[in-house]
């Protein structure tokens, strides 16, 4: 069952819907936004160039710069009375970036959300808890309005207060958990300290998460842990905030809304647009939102495009989950290395657990990396000989996979900083 009929309509459909769409945001943005008329102007490309869809390729990038120079609204395409929703992305570094809804922009908004939560078998029957930090932030509000709107009964508990949330989730019985994965972990981690029986204490049956990249290791076990379905969404509030895509329960790729938000995947360095299948950086064109239409927007995050038909009968493309971020991948000794990879090595192998570190530093000329990770509680033995041998097997496999050499140090079961949020796995002391 799908909740728009948009999701499954045939190429030659869709294709028409997308370019018929690109054409009025295309005029919208060169007459409404001056940013967009300056750059299409020097770039000697006007919105009646692009005759196909193809002809994207045409049209210069957004950068998140963009958003930042034009601070706060110089990118918003209406007036300050048609726009009722604003949301901010915290960045690490200088002004955030700001984006603006219409009400027009809140229903597609919702509708993707109901996409994902049909995905995922939810219903009005359900009872959502939504530990996604409400505020700017887009996963807390995004979440809550569109599961209002399906009439899901949502509880707006937000991050952190991990005791509270355990206690609302036993005693309000939720069936559906929202949060990011490195939190639902944290969660998992405390209930089971304070003594609950998480099959069952808890309701749960099916949980959406995202926000940071997640291995396929973490989530098998964030979803055997809790015991129930893992949805993986994803999004960014450049372009709506969650809803973006999100997996259906056929695959592990993620169905991206293109009748709303147009992808490209391009070499991150000459900016060409790749071909279906290839990894490269997702580009993203916005086709039916008003308060911030955003043209070829570089996400800077790493995956691929697949048009394969799914068994689920929905014909929109998919995307693989996030391998991770362009400006996330660490560059050591002249090697990519994606934290993604590490996580992936990190989860097949027993005795530690998934809270980890990763320290890029350098020895005199050269990169070094070092892996921070936590023993498991159960599994923690003081025979020096068998640390000593999980010590040697992880460089070994971190080897085999990464092709360098890592150091790793095991440390001791919740020692390391706990995330409410979007964790943060890497720390480059490198002079930049
Ligand atoms: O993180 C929106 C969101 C909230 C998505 C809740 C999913 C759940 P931003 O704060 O603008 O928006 O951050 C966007 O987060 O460019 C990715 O790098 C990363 N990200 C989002 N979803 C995923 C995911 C929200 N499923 C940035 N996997 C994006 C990996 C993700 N990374």
């Amino acid at each position: 069952m799908t909740f728009s009929k948009n999701e499954s309509l045939c190429k030659d459909e869709l294709q028409a819907w997308q370019l018929k769409h690109l054409k009025e945001t295309l005029l919208r943005v060169y007459h409404l936004v001056p940013f967009y008329k300056k750059k299409f102007d020097e770039h000697g490309v006007l919105p009646q160039d692009i005759k196909t869809l193809d002809d994207i390729a045409k049209l210069p990038f957004t950068k998140k710069h963009d958003l930042r120079d034009n601070y706060p609204f110089g990118m918003f395409s209406v007036d300050m009375d048609q726009i009722v929703r604003i949301h901010s992305s915290s960045g690490t570094t200088g002004k955030p970036t700001v984006v603006g809804y219409t009400e027009h922009d809140m229903d597609i908004w919702a509708e993707v959300m109901g996409r994902a939560f049909t995905m995922g078998g939810v219903t009005c029957q359900d009872i959502m808890q939504n530990s996604h930090g409400y505020g700017l932030f887009t996963g807390g509000l995004g979440f809550h309005n569109a599961a209002e709107r399906m009439k899901i009964a949502v509880i707006p508990s937000s991050t952190g207060f991990t005791s509270r949330q355990l206690l609302l989730l036993k005693d309000f019985g939720a069936t559906v958990l929202t949060a990011t994965p490195s939190f639902a972990l944290h969660m998992a981690e405390v209930a089971k300290a304070e003594g609950y029986d998480i099959q069952k204490d808890f309701k749960l049956r099916v949980g959406f998460f995202g926000a940071e990249p997640t291995s396929e290791g973490l989530k098998n076990e964030i979803a055997h842990i809790w015991g129930i379905d893992y949805h993986e969404i994803y999004g960014l509030s450049e372009i709506i905030g969650p809803g973006v895509a999100c997996n259906c329960k056929h695959s592990n790729l993620l169905h991206i809304h293109e009748d709303h938000f147009y992808p490209e995947i391009i070499d991150p360095k000459t900016g060409e647009v790749l071909p279906e299948g290839t990894r490269g950086e997702l580009v993203i064109t916005t086709l039916t939102k008003q308060g911030l239409p955003i043209i070829r927007y570089r996400t800077g995050d790493i995956t691929s495009l697949t048009r394969i038909p799914c068994r689920c009968g929905r014909t929109i493309g998919r995307i693989e989950s996030i391998v991770g971020r362009s400006d996330d991948m660490l560059l050591i000794n002249g090697v990519n290395v994606f934290p993604s990879q590490i996580e992936h090595v990190l989860s097949k192998q027993e005795g530690i657990t998934l809270n980890y570190q990763i320290i890029a530093d350098k020895k005199g000329y050269l990169d070094k990396l070092e892996i921070d990770v936590e023993l498991d509680e159960h599994l923690i033995s003081d025979d020096v000989s068998y640390l000593g041998n999980l010590k040697k097997e992880l460089q070994h496999a971190l080897l085999n996979n990464l092709y360098i050499n890592v150091e790793v140090k095991l440390v001791a079961p919740k020692s390391l900083q706990r995330s409410e949020g979007k964790a943060t796995r890497v720390v480059d002391k490198r002079a930049k």
